[in-house]
């Protein structure tokens, strides 16, 4: 049996247990718990005048009812503004319960607990909220030109306004260089909203003990540990008294890492308050309504080239649509700006964003953050160029790619940490020519004319990208073996559904030795591992893997140093051998890992009556008479260590396209998919197929189906399924995957992330595809058949 299963397609073990129903999600807990549930604003933008609860408190199961007013201290504040930076001169973060205005349908007004969710539902019925309409801000352009304001204290609703300007070499400045190119181009790119929608709500169940005064809270959260901070801070407790873990957590993307959520503090707050178990579920309209969005730019492009595609300058000014609040900051825009620029090395680069207040749900992190927005920038323009000059699409970016000896390659740009922003490694050149043979580049004009010959229309599309991944400051891992031989690994961060449980798995076995099967791990669980940063920005695999992999080797030492005193062995002669200590080369000297734990602890419990009799076992409460632990060691077979980066790692990857569009119809229907991808050293190639092709199916959402809708009062037209489109499996092609590992320099197991690549080009293929097959130029994503059927009849 091997234990080197690092870079193997190991089945993911989490699986049988999750789709035999035996998961354990939010609501799966506290059967008997409280229910919660909420009042939330029918209005965009309007003045809490009055709430009258009378009719509602005669409501049979009624616990509590809460608005603004009875917060007490901390959680009557704001919520945290999370990631602050300069540039945010007017940062803006919503109350847990409306404060005498509201800012976007859905915002939450009044919390309401019962003893079941109908009875709450009926008492939130019951409740009547006076509101003064005030006129909403709608949309961004309209938000930079309107006398309204979102916050009466942020002129011109603009929270932040940011440039940054890398010059040519020789100095010149961006503008300058474009006037002054041999081919000039300017364009408009709109990109609608979306949102993360997972199958699971957000939720959240908390338990008070009275007794011990302390919390027990689960979560499906993305960040258990910030979740815990953030509800002691709130509700003034003590963190060891604050316990927070993240059960099965149906996906996320995104939306749940924003910390605390209203709710995550609100219902804990009424737990202790009720002396009581109280829960809440989110239901779909108020995923819709009162989570998060993301997306929703408007990027106005110049650009300035030579005749060989060659980009010598790129301005690119994005008006970018916060929504009503800014928890998460400006990353969002800071990570379009940034990393717009994706595998190219171009000749100058002015970005200038601002972020814009609307009266609509707030904009956060969605599943390629920002990313998705930048690349259908940059590739849109490679287009264009290519368009142009008449040149090959794919030559003009092969001809502004970094090569592989220019790593380290410094951007010039500043990220949101202050600190600028470098690519480690990569093949850029490798991935296009990968590409181009896995889908055919060269031979497709020959497809396309045999396509036409029969009346079909196809055309072909390809996108290029890189991804920061892995982002600090630190994660960490804990590695113990128990006397029974089993290995417990843990770490802070919480799963959604990435496999976590088998890749860290796989990650111990092969460091230390031991067989898949008697590994467990444990995340989220703040009550095994307090110290962490959470799940996203394709982080996991860089930040916790690393520190796994750092906490396995202190055991692989201890564990070694201990077998050579039980050996009488040098511990650089010994090697761990499926499950098993030995001396290299003399198979019969050997001692099961179990005994070496039981040999770790002076009190040298054994359960097992073979490690009982190979460590001389005299029985239980025999323990005075063992030596002392040695001076360095602690006992036990155990290590914690922390892995802390100096900078991110950026994988990249490119993805093209077949589509076909129906000439009388102009449905959109993608006929082939082919991704070459490159997350340095694989963990296990099956689970990053698997997430490059989720990642994909999202993005085809992106392309084709996916937009919130808002009409002119700020309302949500289509805050349910019935109405706002998700691709099924009929939409979604099987993605062809080909995988190209240039390993990061940055870290030990040179490993990138790739949680979030597959969606983040698949807007700017498609449309470049549909541009081949149509001889049309696409402008925004998503685009539907009834767009593409405006395009053309504009066209004539
Ligand atoms: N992996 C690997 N080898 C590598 C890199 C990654 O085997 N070189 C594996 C990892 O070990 C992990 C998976 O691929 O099992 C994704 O790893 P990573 O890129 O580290 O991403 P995270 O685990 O940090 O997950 C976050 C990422 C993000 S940001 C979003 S959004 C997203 C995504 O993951 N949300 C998801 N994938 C998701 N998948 C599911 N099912 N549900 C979500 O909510």
């Amino acid at each position: 049996m091997t234990t080197k299963l690092f870079g193997e397609p190991v089945r993911r073990r989490e699986d049988p247990r999750l789709l035999t129903g035996r998961g354990l999600y939010l609501d799966d807990l506290g059967a008997g718990a409280l229910a919660a549930a909420f009042v939330r604003s029918p209005h965009a933008h309007a003045r809490i005048r009055d709430i009258d609860v009378s009719a509602a408190i005669d409501v049979d199961g009624l616990l509590a009812i809460y608005t603004w007013e009875d917060l007490p201290g901390a959680l009557a504040q704001p919520l945290p503004l999370l990631i602050p930076h300069p540039a945010l001169t007017h940062g803006r973060t919503a109350h847990p319960l409306a404060r005498e205005i509201v800012r976007h349908v859905g915002e939450p007004v009044v919390m309401v607990v019962a003893r079941d969710r109908y009875l709450a539902e009926d008492a939130c019925d019951l409740i009547r909220v006076d509101y003064e309409i005030l006129k909403p801000v709608v949309g961004v352009e309209e938000a930079t030109q309107s006398a309204q304001l979102v916050h009466a204290d942020v002129p011109g609703n603009v929270g932040a306004h940011l440039v940054q300007e890398v010059p040519s070499a020789s100095g010149r400045a961006v503008r300058e260089i474009i006037e002054s190119a041999p081919h000039t181009l300017a364009f408009r790119l709109d990109i609608e909203r979306s949102a993360s929608m997972p199958l699971e709500g957000r939720g959240v169940h908390a338990r008070w003990d009275a007794d011990d005064r302390s919390l027990r809270v689960h979560s499906s959260t993305q960040t258990s540990t910030s979740v815990r901070m953030a509800i002691a801070a709130k509700l003034g407790l003590p963190l060891p008294k604050v316990e927070v873990i993240a059960p099965d957590v149906g996906g996320g993307f995104g939306v749940k890492i924003v910390h605390p959520w209203p709710e995550e503090i609100l219902v804990p707050w009424a737990a202790m308050t009720l002396g009581r178990e109280v829960k809440w579920t989110e239901d779909r309209r108020e995923h819709f309504t009162s989570s998060a969005h993301e997306r929703a730019q408007v990027q106005f492009v110049r650009v300035g080239f030579d005749g060989d595609g060659r980009v010598l300058g790129l301005d690119v000014n994005i008006l970018h649509d916060h929504g009503a609040y800014t928890p998460y900051g400006i990353i969002v825009p800071i990570i379009t700006s940034t990393q717009l620029l994706g595998p190219y090395k171009i000749g100058a680069y002015r970005v200038e964003f601002s972020s814009i207040y609307t009266n609509t749900v707030q904009v956060t992190p969605y599943r390629g953050a920002g990313r998705p927005q930048a690349v259908f920038c940059m590739e849109r323009t490679m287009d264009h160029i290519a368009r142009h000059l008449g040149l090959d699409r794919t030559a003009v970016r092969a001809a502004n790619f970094i090569q592989p000896d220019e790593f380290p390659y410094d951007q010039g740009l500043i990220f949101q940490d202050g600190r600028p922003l470098i690519y480690d490694s990569g093949d850029y050149p490798e991935s296009l020519r990968m590409l181009k043979e896995m889908i055919g580049w060269d031979s497709f004009p020959e497809e396309k004319a045999r396509a036409a010959a029969e009346g079909r229309t196809i055309g072909i599309g390809v996108g290029c990208y890189v991804e920061g991944t892995g982002v600090g400051p630190y994660e960490g891992g804990h590695v113990q073996v128990t006397s029974d031989g089993r290995v417990h690994v843990s770490t802070g961060l919480t799963s959604q559904g990435q496999g976590h449980e088998t890749v860290f798995a796989q990650i111990a076995a092969t460091e230390l030795g031991v067989p898949l099967e008697r590994i467990s791990v444990v995340t989220g669980d703040t009550r095994r591992f307090g110290y962490a940063v959470g799940t996203f920005a394709s982080r996991a695999a860089v930040m916790s893997g690393n520190a796994i992999a750092l906490a396995c080797r202190k055991v692989r030492d201890k564990a070694l140093r201990v077998a050579a005193d039980a050996l009488e062995a040098d511990p650089r002669d010994l090697e761990i051998v499926d499950g098993e200590v030995r001396v290299v080369g003399a198979p019969g000297a050997s001692i099961p890992l179990a005994t070496v734990a039981v040999l770790s602890n002076p009190l040298r419990y054994a359960f097992d009556e073979e490690a009982a009799r190979a460590t001389q076992f005299a029985g239980a409460g025999s323990s005075f008479d063992r030596p002392p632990v040695a001076p360095g060691e602690e006992p036990g077979l155990e290590g914690r260590d922390y892995y802390s980066p100096i900078r991110s790692t950026f994988a990249s990857g490119m993805h093209a396209a077949i589509v076909e569009t129906d000439p009388l119809t102009a449905e959109i229907r993608i006929l082939r998919y082919a991704v070459v991808h490159d997350c340095g050293n694989l963990i296990n190639p099956m689970i990053v197929e698997g997430q490059i092709h989720g990642g994909v199916a999202q993005g085809v959402g992106g392309a084709l189906y996916e937009r919130m809708v808002y009409d002119g009062h700020g309302q949500l037209l289509n805050a349910s399924f019935m109405d706002f489109l998700m691709p099924y499996a009929t939409e979604v092609p099987a993605v062809e995957t080909a995988h190209l590992q240039t390993p990061s320099p940055l870290n030990p197991l040179g490993i990138k992330g790739a949680g979030e690549a597959g969606v983040i080009p698949v807007s700017a293929v498609i449309a470049s595809a549909i541009e081949d097959a149509e001889g049309l130029v696409i402008d925004r994503m998503p685009i539907s058949p009834s767009e593409l059927f405006d395009l053309r009849r504009a066209a004539g």
